[in-house]
């Protein structure tokens, strides 16, 4: 697709020469120049690290990114109200694909990251069940497993846009979201083994950490895709993701994912725990609350270019984002350069996934001009990413949760990206 682009901007220069083509390698403020350079036929001279031998194996024993990606890190947008609450956000706008690396999935606590020994965790299945069981991690990796790329969005993501733009970068706006392979038993799996009683209606999860987070999750809807998972992107969960042991509901809001996971049980009614009641319910401007909002709606997001990124060259860019729904997989993102009056459809890149992020990129062609780049996601459902303009007409701007209104992202005729 890339090259189709190069080749239609190639034929348009004075002898088609691609490697004068100017297409941006990085979009960073830093970057000076405006794309590759014209060469003779000659190969390159050697660099220094072509003459001598590299670094030894091992060095270090778990592998780290090199060492100019140091920038690419988790950031907390806010101190924590309280020790071990808060959130670490993922750098989307330095990601690419998919998928998110382990070691920058984002962070939300609510009494910190507990040290759990995986020998001594136990999980206890209870309730409305004809025989109560007690598992060791052990125990449950016994079980048949599946993998299953899946996000996980926070409901509190981009809470910072309902009343209008905030300047944040896409780091701090959409950070509170990731994309993993998750590995682990199906819930059916696990509760078959106890055996549910027909008067079961619904679940309580409940984590090992000091906050003893407990959800009621409605069973039926999640009986065969939630998991009970203990491995992400092809090793075992990281402390800070719930190590040893998980709940992932797919499509569901973030805070129903319970990490060290410790409890389930099944019950009738919903328990009306905190976090079902004075947390994670939306106030509507008729002062009614939305109560057990669980799936995450469609969404959308330009991460290249994005704030903080400054444009060095006139020409085409490729404008690259992340789209998901928790009603299934992305069918269409249209995005649009001129503040959503004229739409034209991207392309999704790689694999469309059931419940993940999808990779998508538009051809752009910058004039120089100030532009105004938005993205629009439509799920398999038909439901359709809303403006933030219809959003608060809707939801108003009481509510701290679920906002998935489009982004707007500014170009200044300076190249500067802004979220104003
Ligand atoms: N036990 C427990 N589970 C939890 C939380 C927590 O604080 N304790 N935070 C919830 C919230 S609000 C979110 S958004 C996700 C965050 O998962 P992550 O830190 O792996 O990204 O976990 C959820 N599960
Ligand atoms: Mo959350």
């Amino acid at each position: 697709m890339r090259r189709r682009a190069l080749k239609r901007l190639a034929g348009g220069l004075a002898g088609g020469v691609a490697a004068a083509v100017p297409v941006p390698r990085a979009w960073a403020a830093t970057e000076a120049g405006s794309g590759a350079a014209a060469t003779s036929q000659r190969p390159l001279a050697p660099a220094g690290w072509t003459l001598e031998p590299g670094a030894p194996l091992v060095a270090p024993p778990y592998g780290q990114p090199a060492s100019f990606e140091h920038d690419v890190i988790r950031r907390v947008a806010r101190a924590p109200a309280m020790p071990g609450s808060g959130s670490a956000m993922t750098p989307l706008a330095d990601l690419y694909g998919g998928i998110t690396p382990n070691g920058l999935v984002y962070e939300r606590h609510h009494a910190g990251v507990p040290a759990i020994d995986p020998d001594q965790h136990r999980l206890v299945v209870h309730g409305l069940v004809r025989e109560p069981r007690i598992y060791t991690v052990d125990d449950v990796m016994r079980f048949p497993s599946e993998s299953h790329i899946y996000f996980l969005e926070c409901s509190g993501n981009t809470g910072s846009e309902w009343k209008g733009p905030s300047g944040l970068p896409v780091q701090f706006t959409h950070g509170l979201l990731s994309c993993c392979e998750w590995t682990g038993v199906r819930l059916s799996t696990l509760l078959d083994e106890s055996g549910i009683s027909p008067s079961a209606k619904w679940l309580l999860a409940e984590g090992a950490d000091g906050a003893a987070l407990t959800r009621s999750l409605p069973l039926e809807r999640i009986l065969e895709r939630a998991l009970i998972v203990y491995a992400q992107n092809g090793e075992r969960l990281r402390p800070e993701n719930g190590y040893p042991l998980r709940l992932i509901v797919p499509g569901f809001e973030g805070n129903t994912n319970i990490k060290w996971l410790r409890r389930l049980k099944l019950i009738t009614a919903p328990e009306m725990t905190r976090e079902e009641t004075s947390k994670y319910t939306g106030l509507l401007p008729d002062g009614l609350a939305r109560q057990f909002v669980f799936e995450m709606d469609a969404k959308s997001v330009i991460t290249r270019p994005s704030p903080g990124h400054k444009l060095t060259a006139h020409g085409y860019y490729a404008i690259s984002g992340l789209a998901w729904s928790g009603r299934g997989r992305i069918r269409t993102v249209d995005v649009s350069s001129d503040g959503g009056k004229t739409w034209r459809p991207a392309r999704l890149v790689g694999a469309v996934h059931d419940r993940a992020l999808t990779r998508f990129e538009a051809d752009w062609q910058w004039d120089g001009g100030p532009a105004q780049l938005q993205s629009r996601a439509t799920d398999e459902t038909g439901y359709v990413q809303p403006t933030h303009d219809a959003l608060v007409a809707a939801r108003g701007v009481n509510s701290q949760y679920h906002y998935n209104g489009i982004q707007n992202w500014r170009v200044d005729a300076n190249g500067e990206v802004r979220n104003a």
